[in-house]
C-alpha cells in the first residue's frame, strides 16, 4: 500500500476491520475495509512481507493484506490468539490464575501460569474443552490502546503480580495495548486473528514446568503447551507425527533399550554408558580406527587437559570461550577442559621435524572434550557436555588440500554407507564478517578457504546448501546435517579448511627447496562424536540398527529349563566366532521371551528344543522377517557372521 520509511500504519482487529495511515504530524488518513470475508484470519500490516504488530513503525516496503489460515503467517496468528483463549479458560476456571506469558512458537503455543495447585492431566482435557466453548462463542478480538493506570489498576485487583512485572518493564511514553474477546484480555502487542471461531482446530499437549524469566532464582511457573492448525486434518496429522516422534526419541529408546543414561549426582549433560550402548561404541570406535589405519592415519592419545596458555595461543580462548568450562589454577599453572582436540594435536605435529615427503601427516584420536552447553539446550547424547570426537587433523601442503578434501568426504560416504545412513544434506559453511567477536579477523584469509573448500565440493559434484555464520572460528567447513527426531537439524560429520592455526602455531615443513614452508590443516570428524551419532542411529533406524551395530546379535531362547545348557553351547559357539549372543534363562513363557527379544530390537533369534538339540540345528527367528525355520546351527551362525563382516544385512 505504501513505500516509505516514517510513515505509521495502523491495523485494527476484529471482525470490522479497517485501517488507518498515521503521517508523522497526526494527520489521519485510512479507510474501512468492511467485515473480514468468512475465511480470513485477519486484515495485517506487513512489512517486507512480514506481518508486524499493530501500530509499528514501517522501515521498509509495506502492504496491508488478508492473511489466511494456511500460511505461516496465519499459523502464527492463529497460535498467538489460541494462547489468549487459553488463559481466557484458565480465568473461567481457576479465577485466581497469574498469567505470565503467552506467545506463538514454532509448532504451537504456549502460556505460562502460576497456579495455587499443579494441574492433573485430566485438568487438560476440561481446561480444553472450555477453550473449544470460547472459540464456538466466535467473539471479536478487538485491539484497545489502554492507559498504564486502567491496565495497572485490573491486574492489582486481580492480583496478578506476573503481569504487574510486565507493566513495569515497559518503558513510560509506550503505548500499551490489550487484546479483548468478550469478558477477557490480554497485555499484548498482537496482532490476532479476528474472532476466535477463526481459531482453527486447536489441542493441549502438555504441560512443564519453566521459571518465570528463564531464571532458576524466580518462582516455577507451569507451562500449559498446545497447538493449532487451520483444520482437524491438519491438526490430527501433527498429533500423529508427534506420537511418531515420541517412539523415536533416543531419550527414550535408549532408556529402554538400556544404552545410556544420566545421573543427577553425576551431573547434567554428563551421559554414562551402559553396557549396551558402550558395546555399540567400541563396535563403532574399532571400525573407524581400523579403517583410518588402512587409509595412512596415525592414532594418538593426548589428555583431555590443557593449559590455558595453549588456548590462549589456539585462539579459542578469545573466541571459543563461552564453550569452555572455567579454568583450575593449580601449582602455578592455569589448566582447563578441552573444548576441541586440535591443539595437542598441533603439539605431535611440532615434536618432530618435517619435510616436505613427510606431508600429508594425518593425526587421529578418539579425542575426548568438554563443552559448556546452555542447560536448555542439552538434548540426551545429541547435545552433551562431556563427548568423545572420532577426531582427525590431516596437515599438508596446500597442493595437497583438494585430494585430502576428497580423501576425506569419500571416507564418509563409505562410513554412511556401511551405517546405512542414507538422510542427510551437505552445508558449505561461511563466517559470518559482522561477527568480528566469533571470527578471526582476516579477510584475505578467509576469502581464499571458502573459496577454495567451495571448488572442492563443485569438482565432487556434491548438491549442498550454503549457510552464513556456522563456520568455525578458524576456518570454513563442510559440514554434514542430519534431522533429529524433533525435528532439529543438527551437524554430524564436518570437514573443516584453517589457514590459521598453522599460523598460531608456527607450523612448517622444510620444502624440496630446503625452504621453510607453512602447512594447512584439515580438521575432521567423520562419525562425529559417539554421543551424536548413537543418538542420531537409534532415531534414524528407531532402536533396530544393522546387526553388526546392534548390542546383541543373537538370542538364544530355549523352549524349556531342560534345555538351558544347550542354549548356553550355541551362546558359545556364536562368541567364539564373534557373533554376539546371550542366552534368556528366565522362567519365562517361550512367547513372552520372543516378544521380548523383539522389542529390544535384536536382529536375530535362536529357538532351542528337542529337536534342535538332536540335529545341531537352530530355529531362527530374524527382526522385521519374523519365523525363517530350523537350519543347522553351523549355517546360521556362519551366515549372520558374513552379514557382520559385510556390514549389510540380507534377508533370509
Ligand atoms: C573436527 N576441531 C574440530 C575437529 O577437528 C571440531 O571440534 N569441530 S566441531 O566443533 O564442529 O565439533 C565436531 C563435531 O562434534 C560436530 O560436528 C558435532 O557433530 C559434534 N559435537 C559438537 N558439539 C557437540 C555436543 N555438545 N554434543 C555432542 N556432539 C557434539
Ligand atoms: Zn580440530
Amino acid at each position: 500500500m505504501t513505500n516509505s520509511t516514517d510513515i505509521r500504519l495502523i491495523v485494527t482487529s476484529g471482525l470490522d476491520a479497517h485501517t488507518e495511515l498515521v503521517v508523522p504530524q497526526g494527520e489521519t488518513v485510512g479507510g474501512v475495509l468492511g467485515r473480514l470475508p468468512h475465511g480470513v484470519q485477519a486484515v495485517a500490516l506487513r512489512v517486507d512481507g512480514v506481518v508486524r504488530e499493530v501500530g509499528c513503525t514501517i522501515d521498509g516496503n509495506a502492504d496491508i493484506a488478508y492473511v489466511m489460515p494456511d500460511e505461516p503467517d496465519g499459523l502464527a496468528l492463529m497460535r498467538h490468539s489460541a494462547a489468549h483463549v487459553l488463559a481466557q479458560a484458565l480465568v473461567r476456571i481457576y479465577g485466581d490464575v497469574q498469567l505470565g506469558i503467552g506467545p506463538a512458537i514454532e509448532e504451537g503455543f504456549y502460556y505460562d501460569v502460576l497456579l495455587a495447585e499443579p494441574l492433573s492431566s485430566d485438568a487438560l482435557a476440561s481446561i480444553e474443552e472450555e477453550m473449544q466453548r470460547i472459540i464456538a462463542e466466535d467473539v471479536p478480538i478487538r485491539r484497545r490502546v489502554v492507559s498504564r493506570e486502567e491496565i495497572v489498576a485490573h491486574y492489582e485487583a486481580r492480583g496478578d503480580a506476573l503481569k504487574l512485572e510486565l507493566i513495569a518493564g515497559i518503558p513510560e511514553g509506550v503505548e500499551l495495548t490489550v487484546y479483548e474477546q468478550g469478558e477477557f484480555f490480554d497485555l499484548c502487542r498482537g496482532q490476532h486473528v479476528a474472532c476466535t471461531g477463526r481459531i482453527g482446530a486447536i489441542k493441549l499437549l502438555h504441560t512443564a514446568g519453566a521459571y518465570w524469566r528463564g531464571d532458576s532464582k524466580r518462582p516455577m511457573l507451569q507451562r500449559i503447551y498446545g497447538t493449532a492448525f487451520a483444520t482437524p486434518q491438519a491438526l490430527a496429522d501433527h498429533v500423529a507425527w508427534l506420537e511418531e516422534a515420541k517412539q523415536r526419541d533416543h531419550r527414550k529408546l535408549g532408556r529402554e533399550l538400556k544404552w545410556f543414561t544420566f545421573a543427577g549426582e553425576v551431573g547434567q549433560g554428563l551421559p554414562i554408558w551402559l553396557p549396551r550402548g558402550a558395546t555399540v561404541r567400541r563396535t563403532m570406535e574399532r571400525y573407524i580406527v581400523d579403517k583410518e589405519q588402512s587409509l595412512g592415519y596415525e592414532h594418538v592419545y593426548t589428555p583431555v587437559l590443557g593449559s590455558v596458555a595453549l588456548y590462549q595461543q589456539s585462539g579459542h580462548w578469545d573466541h571459543y570461550a563461552d564453550n569452555m568450562f572455567p579454568k583450575m589454577d593449580m601449582d602455578n599453572e592455569s589448566l582447563v577442559l578441552r573444548p576441541m582436540n586440535c591443539p595437542h594435536h598441533m603439539m605431535v605435529y611440532k615434536s618432530d621435524l618435517r619435510s616436505y615427503r613427510d606431508l600429508p601427516v594425518r593425526i587421529a584420536e578418539l579425542g575426548t572434550m568438554h563443552r559448556y552447553e546452555y542447560s536448555g539446550a542439552l538434548t540426551g547424547l545429541h547435545r552433551v557436555r562431556a563427548m568423545t570426537l572420532n577426531d582427525a587433523h590431516i596437515f599438508c601442503r596446500p597442493d595437497q588440500i583438494k585430494d585430502e578434501c576428497a580423501r576425506v568426504i569419500s571416507l564418509i560416504q563409505e562410513v554412511y554407507a556401511d551405517f546405512g545412513i542414507d538422510a542427510y544434506r551437505f552445508r558449505l559453511s561461511y563466517r559470518d564478517p559482522a561477527n568480528t567477536e566469533k571470527y578471526y579477523p582476516d579477510d584475505a584469509m578467509w576469502d581464499t578457504s571458502q573459496a577454495m573448500l567451495r571448488e572442492v565440493v563443485e569438482q565432487l559434484g556434491l548438491e549442498y546448501e550454503e549457510a552464513i555464520g556456522e563456520a568455525a572460528f578458524y576456518g570454513p567447513k563442510l559440514d554434514v546435517q542430519i534431522m533429529t527426531a524433533l525435528r532439529k537439524e543438527e551437524t554430524l560429520s564436518t570437514v573443516q579448511l584453517d589457514f590459521l592455526l598453522p599460523q598460531k602455531f608456527d607450523l612448517t615443513y622444510v620444502d624440496a627447496d630446503g625452504v621453510k614452508r607453512r602447512p594447512v590443516v584439515i580438521h575432521r570428524g567423520v562419525i562425529s562424536t559417539m554421543e551424536r551419532m548413537t543418538a542420531f542411529l537409534l532415531e534414524h533406524f528407531a532402536g533396530a540398527l544393522p546387526t553388526w551395530l546392534s548390542p546383541v546379535h543373537v538370542r538364544v531362547i530355549p523352549v524349556s529349563d531342560a534345555f538351558i545348557d544347550d542354549a548356553q553351547r550355541v551362546v558359545d559357539v556364536c562368541t567364539a566366532q564373534h557373533v554376539r549372543a546371550e542366552a534368556d534363562v528366565r522362567n519365562e513363557k517361550l512367547g513372552y521371551k520372543i516378544r521380548h527379544a523383539q522389542q529390544e530390537r535384536i536382529p536375530y533369534q535362536f529357538v532351542i528344543g528337542a529337536r534342535e538339540r538332536d540335529n545341531a540345528a537352530v530355529s531362527v527367528r530374524k527382526r522385521g522377517q519374523g519365523e525363517i525355520g530350523s537350519m543347522p546351527m553351523a549355517d546360521a551362525i556362519a551366515r549372520i557372521a558374513d552379514e557382520i563382516a559385510r556390514k549389510r544385512d540380507g534377508s533370509w
